[in-house]
């Protein structure tokens, strides 16, 4: 991607995504309905299906010739990852949107060709904008993140984890070894925005998340952010992600990614 272009692209986001995240500031203790998808437990308001809605809107009028591969439905069917897809989650984290009115976050990860050229997530209701654009590094606001540290042991380190992995029941992973790993860390988090997640490994509080089924637009903007700070980011068995795929993800601090995946991820079937 042309870097005026881009430029120009990363600007129109930046301004979009602060628009919607305001318009939800504004609405935040209005009532909602509240819809479940898949299980009882996965929820949908308005607010997410009108915040795409506001995105697709946005993005067709001024780039008729990208794509938008998007949660709720208004985008695009994708089959292959050619041109200018815009991955947007209009609201990650939507359990905690609904019961806390916080801790949830705009996902927009715009790739080119397959590879990820601009990174945005935004913490609504905190205002943080994390930013990045491949090569040029990683923001907050306004203050660059440095790269993160090579040096902190396994020991020493805080894992974002979903305690759903503990259980021998659970479809995708070897328990033994996911309680092996929470006794060698120094421990574990669990924010339920995996944008968030992500996030939060890019700015070097936490040391690295771990999760087994995340979507595209989950981890789309997040992946640019980590490696844009030097962090390592792949499915959990450190296989290449597909953008259009249900997938594990082990996102990390370089020196302790291997340890991680090595030593403690033995993921099922
Ligand atoms: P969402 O809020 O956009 O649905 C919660 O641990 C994290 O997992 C959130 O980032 C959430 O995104 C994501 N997630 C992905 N699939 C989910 C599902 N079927 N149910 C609930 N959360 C899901
Ligand atoms: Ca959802
Ligand atoms: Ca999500
Ligand atoms: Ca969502």
């Amino acid at each position: 991607m042309d870097k005026t272009f881009r430029n120009e692209v990363f600007g129109q986001a930046c301004s979009w995504i602060k628009e919607a995240g305001d318009t939800i500031r504004a609405k935040i203790d209005a009532p909602r309905s509240i819809e479940t998808k898949s299980n009882p437990n996965d929820l949908v308001t308005e607010m997410d299906q009108e915040t795409e809605q506001f995105f697709a809107e946005k993005i067709k009028k001024a780039y008729p010739e990208h794509f938008l591969l998007g949660e709720e439905g208004f985008g695009d069917e994708i089959e292959e990852l050619q041109g200018t897809v815009w991955v947007v989650d209009p609201i990650d984290g939507t359990m905690n949107f609904v019961h806390q009115k916080r801790n949830f976050a705009i996902s927009i990860g715009i790739y080119h060709d397959g590879v990820g050229e601009i990174g945005l997530i935004y913490d609504v209701m905190d205002d943080a904008l994390y930013t990045a654009k491949r090569g040029e590094g990683a923001y907050k606001n306004d203050h660059k993140l440095p790269q993160l540290s090579k040096e902190r042991p396994l020991e020493q380190s805080i894992l974002a984890l979903n305690t759903s992995w503990m259980v021998p029941e659970n479809p995708h992973v070897d328990h033994e070894g996911m309680q092996r790993l929470v006794k060698k860390l120094r421990s574990t988090r669990s924010y339920g925005s995996a944008a968030l997640e992500f996030a939060y490994v890019a700015e070097g509080i936490l040391d690295g998340y771990l999760t087994m089924t995340l979507m595209p637009w989950d981890y789309a903007a997040g992946a640019i952010l980590v490696e844009e700070v030097g962090g390592t980011v792949s499915r959990a068995d450190k296989g290449d992600l597909d953008l259009l795929k249900q997938t594990t993800v082990l996102a990390s601090r370089a020196n302790i990614y291997d340890e991680i995946s090595d030593e403690y991820v033995q993921l099922k079937k």
